[in-house]
């Protein structure tokens, strides 16, 4: 025994497709058309303070603690360029500016260069037994 149902389990009329406009502001969360008040070219969905040109993009920087150039992993974001603070969180150890991904590789049982390996090249592996 079986019922035809030719009417749809809910009404159409409760699907409402979202508009483009509807759509871009729920992803950009800023209907980003708005003209550049400080005229620093950073429109002001984007833009730190923008009736202050000094101030753009927001950054995201990172802590470098032993001053070698490279952050470690957590960032924070700002409005404004910090000491001791870079653009990149690549420090493997940042209490010690000589281990950093420019570093050479040397046999001392640390990574030196930040690939995750421990004395690649070295030649005889020296873990374990
Ligand atoms: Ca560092
Ligand atoms: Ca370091
Ligand atoms: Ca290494
Ligand atoms: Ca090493």
């Amino acid at each position: 025994m079986h019922t035809h149902r030719s009417a749809p389990l809910w009404p159409s009329r409760l699907y409402r497709p979202l508009t483009l406009a509807t759509m871009t502001l729920v992803l950009t969360g800023c209907p980003c058309n708005i003209r550049d008040a400080d005229e620093d070219g950073i429109d002001q969905c984007q833009d730190c303070d923008d009736d202050n040109a000094e101030l753009g993009l927001e950054l995201t920087l990172y802590a470098d603690g032993d001053a070698d150039g490279y952050g470690a992993e957590e960032g924070k974001k700002t409005c404004e360029d910090l000491d001791g603070w870079v653009d990149n969180n690549s420090d493997c150890n940042d209490r010690a500016a000589e281990f950093h991904p420019d570093a050479v590789e040397t046999c001392n049982n640390f990574d030196d260069n930040c690939d995750g390996e421990i004395d690649e090249g070295c030649g005889a592996d020296t873990s374990g037994s």
